[in-house]
């Protein structure tokens, strides 16, 4: 049938906490596929679509792409993974992709796995990561923080209000970081 349970992960925190990295840990130890909506959405422009000057200039700006775009990406790569769990990475930004998200496909995070880290060590590590991403520079990094605490904040707050945040020092050492998620992955029994 069609409604094999789906779990969803939804790993959120600020620009360079460090979401990618622990994501590609985790589907090594616990078998998620990793969807991060920033990866698609490049995806979609170096594929040449529509959309794609459209996404390649919010970006730019640090802006937050309309949820009827990021929503149908990840749809699509959830089909096709033939998965049933994943991890959804800088996803959901603002209230707008939360609630899109829920409407379009029903479904509710398991939890809410969120990086916690300082805006200085954010943006040392994006300056220096050196991946030519054209967001990573000083002037798209601060509006990038600007939007984060503006917008995607409140989206943690919310699921925090439900008691469905699970909040990680993302501060130390990957190795560090990721010994404090896996206790989150791990089952009790
Ligand atoms: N690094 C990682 N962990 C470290 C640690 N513990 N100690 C020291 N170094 C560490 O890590 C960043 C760098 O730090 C790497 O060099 C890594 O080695 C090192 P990474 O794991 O890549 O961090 P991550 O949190 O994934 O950072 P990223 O830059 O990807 O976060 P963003 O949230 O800014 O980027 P994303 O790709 O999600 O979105 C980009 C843009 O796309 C958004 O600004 C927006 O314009 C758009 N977007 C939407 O519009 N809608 C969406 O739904 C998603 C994105
Ligand atoms: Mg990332």
């Amino acid at each position: 049938s069609n409604d094999k349970k789906v779990t969803v992960v939804f790993v959120l925190g600020g620009p360079g906490s460090g979401k990618g990295t622990q994501c590609a840990n985790i589907v090594k130890n616990f078998g998620f596929t990793h969807l991060s909506a920033g990866d698609l959405l490049r995806a979609e422009i170096k594929s040449g679509s529509e959309n794609g000057t459209m996404i390649q200039n919010m970006i730019k700006e640090g802006k937050i792409v309309p949820s009827e775009v990021t929503v149908k990406l990840l749809q699509r790569a959830m089909q096709e993974s033939g998965n049933t769990k994943f991890l959804i990475d800088g996803f959901p930004r603002n209230e707008e992709n939360r609630d899109a998200f829920e409407k379009v496909t029903g479904i509710e995070p398991e939890f809410v796995l969120f990086f916690d880290c300082s805006e200085e060590e954010m943006e040392r590590r994006l300056l220096s990561r050196n991946q030519g991403r054209d967001d990573d520079n000083i002037e798209t990094i601060r509006k990038r923080f600007k939007v984060f605490v503006e917008s995607s904040v409140p989206v943690v707050e919310y699921y925090d209000a439900k008691f469905k945040v699970q909040k990680i020092n993302a501060g130390k050492s990957i190795a560090e970081v990721f010994e404090a998620v896996k206790i989150i992955f791990t089952p009790a029994n």
